[in-house]
């Protein structure tokens, strides 16, 4: 694994899948990283953050600077990391119009739509709570709370953005979302271009974000889709 000569640092929800995408940006480029996983309650896992930085996830740290925002994380990691892969630009040195219209819709219309199909049922939403607590290092009292309070908070959330976009059915709109993408993909081996670009980074983390739950079957009974997941999986691991 290549490793900057700066540490790197990554403070996330493990389920986040602003989180999600910048792991995946980080692996294809064959960046070595520290992971740090937040409690959501307090966030008091967080390092100082800048007076504008909302108190969010993902935030990169490398070396002394904070980085917010997975959009910006992505642009700085191709700009801190010159090896692996380019992941925003064309030749020209130009970042591509359609890779930046694909990751913002993957940002504005499919994240949004994963939080419902994630915590649908008690039951799953229990599944996520225990891979939250899996991946972190809190005490009982924040894996108790991850547990119950994370599961009827996300619950509140969920009705909330099904509310905002006027939808009943998460699945549904899932489902949209996942034609649009598949038609997209087409029979490219990429999103777009020739190779992995931060819209595939984007996309593979969104899918890799249910990919421990039941609706991640209707991802791979696509073949289109499950190919395309493969290779961008094979990529990140090619370079870890
Ligand atoms: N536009 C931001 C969105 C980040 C975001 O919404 N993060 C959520 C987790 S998925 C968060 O930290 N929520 C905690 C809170 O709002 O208190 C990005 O792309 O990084």
């Amino acid at each position: 694994m290549t490793s900057a000569s700066a540490s790197i640092t990554l403070y996330q929800f493990q389920l986040c899948p602003f989180c999600h995408k910048v792991r995946a940006a980080l692996d294809l480029k064959g960046v070595s990283y520290t992971k740090i996983e937040v409690a959501p309650g307090n966030k008091k896992e967080l390092p100082p953050l800048p007076e504008e930085a909302p108190r969010k996830v993902p935030v990169l740290q490398v070396g002394e600077e904070i980085i917010w925002d997975s959009t910006d994380i992505l642009l700085e990691i191709d700009r801190l990391v010159p090896t692996g892969p380019n992941l925003t630009s064309d030749e020209a040195g130009q970042i591509d119009e359609e890779i930046e219209a694909f990751e913002d819709w993957v940002d504005r219309e499919l994240m949004p739509a994963l939080p419902t199909v994630i915590y649908d049922t008690w039951s799953n939403a229990f599944r996520a709570a225990n891979i939250t607590a899996r991946e972190s290092n809190f005490g009982w009292w924040d894996r108790f709370k991850v547990k119950i309070g994370g599961s009827l908070i996300m619950k509140l959330i969920v009705k909330r953005i099904l509310k905002r976009v006027g939808r009943t059915d998460g699945h549904a709109w899932l489902q949209e979302c996942l034609d649009h993408v598949e038609a997209q993909i087409g029979s490219k081996d990429f999103v777009i271009g020739e190779q992995a670009t931060i819209a595939d980074a984007a996309l593979h983390g969104a899918f890799k974000c249910v990919e421990e739950f039941p609706v991640f079957k209707t991802i791979e009974d696509r073949p289109k889709l499950k190919a395309w997941f493969d290779r961008i999986q094979s990529q990140r691991n090619q370079q870890a």
